[in-house]
């Protein structure tokens, strides 16, 4: 059994992730328990298979209680983004000698490398860095093997002036309409899929005027605004599937747009410090290392949708449409996260019985 701890700031990344974690680790054999701190938020986000799917169950962040030592805490607790666990689930894991996995954020940079799978000596416990990322020597990305299927059976690319079906989920971001007026202005006519919470707002709030699902404003002539509902995961990936641009956010949405292998935009969760500016060119470097050429422009027009610099003079959108599908063969050609946490956590179990 492996319990998933998974502590939500805000948004829906984290559960996200953890959502299809537990399904993940579900689908090799284990039995995953996501323990969740807003389950309105998580629920939101799964789909009715999730609900009723062997191996996975997800439960509030404080079923395991003081009162009930007869609760049991599993034998691998993955403290999910390094939240600071339960005291009684420390406790009981200390005591039974469960292995505690940090699972930290995505990032492109190299230090990662040096990081993964380091030991970090804790209050009578050691428990160990698992870092997802882009290499071998990193934890890899979450890829569902239907995901993966669906990802390789699409069609070669043949290149495009623009695109004409776009996914829009961001942040409050000044940017949005001038870069899509700019990728779209090879083509007479492109359809945004605007998700509402944030996305949507951030329009309304650029459009000066109310937008509401079942309206369908067009701009300059070719961009029509399509206000969408949220719908459940498994849904908003084949969405992304669809789509031939996403324009996505956090750190899970990113990564089924890149194994997409159409061109995508990462508005990348913003940190104090332009943290996030450096995850970015680091991404973007990764990523032209990994399928080169990368199309000139393609990094000033990510910088410009986060807000640094202007938008490219020119881009070649086949080249583009290119990079990014190589890029997906790429990331689909190694092996998953839950893969390597299998045999992370088989490696220190095996390790501690010899
Ligand atoms: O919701 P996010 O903005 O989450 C972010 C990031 O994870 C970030 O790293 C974190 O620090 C911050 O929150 C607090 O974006 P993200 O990661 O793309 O997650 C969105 C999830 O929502 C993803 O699992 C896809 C899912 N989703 C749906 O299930 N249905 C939908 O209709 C949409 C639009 C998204």
């Amino acid at each position: 059994m492996i319990d998933i701890y998974c502590e939500i700031i805000d948004n829906y990344g984290d559960a996200g992730f953890c959502l299809r974690l537990g399904r993940e680790l579900a689908a090799l054999g284990q039995e995953a328990r996501v323990f969740c701190t807003n389950m309105g938020t998580i629920s939101a986000i799964m789909s009715d298979e999730d609900r009723h799917r062997s191996g996975l169950s997800v439960l509030p962040w404080d079923q395991l209680s003081d009162n009930c030592p007869q609760d049991r805490v599993a034998q691998v607790v993955i403290a999910a983004f390094s939240c600071h666990l339960p005291k009684v689930v420390l406790q009981r894991a200390r005591d039974q000698g469960s292995l505690i996995i940090n699972l930290e954020y995505l990032s492109a940079e190299a230090w990662v490398e040096g990081c993964h799978g380091r030991a970090s000596p804790g209050e009578g416990i050691t428990s160990y860095f698992f870092f997802p990322g882009f290499t071998k020597a990193t934890g890899g990305l979450l890829v569902e093997q239907a995901y993966r299927e669906a990802c390789l059976g699409q069609p070669q690319i043949q290149g495009s002036a623009g695109p004409t079906l776009v996914s829009l989920f961001s942040y409050a971001n000044d940017q949005v309409l001038d870069t899509l007026l700019f990728l779209t202005q090879g083509v007479s006519h492109a359809r945004v899929l605007a998700f509402e919470g944030l996305a949507l707002d951030n329009l309304r709030r650029l459009l000066g005027h109310p937008l509401a699902i079942g309206d369908h404003p067009t701009i300059e002539g070719r961009l029509e605004i399509v206000p969408t509902r949220m719908v459940p995961q498994p849904e908003y990936d084949r969405i992304l599937l669809n789509c031939d641009l996403n324009l996505v956010r956090g750190e899970d949405s990113i990564v089924r747009a890149m194994l997409a292998g159409k061109p995508f935009l990462w508005h990348i969760y913003p940190q104090e410090g332009d943290t996030h500016i450096t995850k970015l060119k680091s991404f973007l470097s990764r990523m032209q290392e990994s399928a080169p050429p990368q199309p000139a422009g393609f990094l000033d027009l990510m910088l410009h949708y986060n807000g640094r610099g202007d938008l490219p003079t020119a881009l070649d959108y086949p080249a583009l449409q290119r990079h990014c599908q190589a890029f997906s063969r790429f990331l689909l050609g190694q092996d998953q996260l839950a893969v390597r946490l299998m045999s992370f956590i088989n490696e220190h179990l095996n390790h501690k019985m010899n």
